[in-house]
């Protein structure tokens, strides 16, 4: 079992609820659903945050096009969607490799708590 619980997702090792798959990224719903649409959209190689992330070429683009296509799949591309990267400690992050919080379905209000 790895260390990190998302490269476990990536790996198959630790259950989820994929909804897309790209070469290097992948969709799963979040286990604690904020939203009728709550979906996290992964690199599967292990980055700490969103900066680092966006270090690696193209690969940042990836992931935000991936929450696109999720979104025209769970049919509120119309209606609208937040994306969030939560990063560090006062920032929410709880798990330590990046990914996009891709929420929808509902209105969202501001500012986030
Ligand atoms: P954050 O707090 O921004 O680091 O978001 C981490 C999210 O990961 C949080 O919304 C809950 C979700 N999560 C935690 N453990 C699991 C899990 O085992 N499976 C899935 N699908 N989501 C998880």
């Amino acid at each position: 079992m790895p260390e990190c619980l998302f490269c476990g997702i990536v790996a198959g090792e630790v259950p989820a609820t994929k909804v897309l798959e790209g070469d290097r990224t992948v969709a799963f719903r979040d286990v604690n659903p904020q939203a009728p649409t709550h979906v996290l959209v992964i690199p599967r190689d292990h980055y700490p945050d969103a900066a680092a992330l966006a270090a690696v070429g193209g690969l940042l683009d990836e992931v935000v096009t991936q929450a696109h296509q999720v979104a025209v799949k769970e049919g509120i591309d119309d209606s609208g969607y937040r994306m969030v990267f939560n990063t560090g400690r006062e920032g929410g992050q709880t798990v330590g490799h990046v990914h996009l919080h891709l929420l929808g379905g509902r209105p969202m209000t501001w500012p986030p708590g």
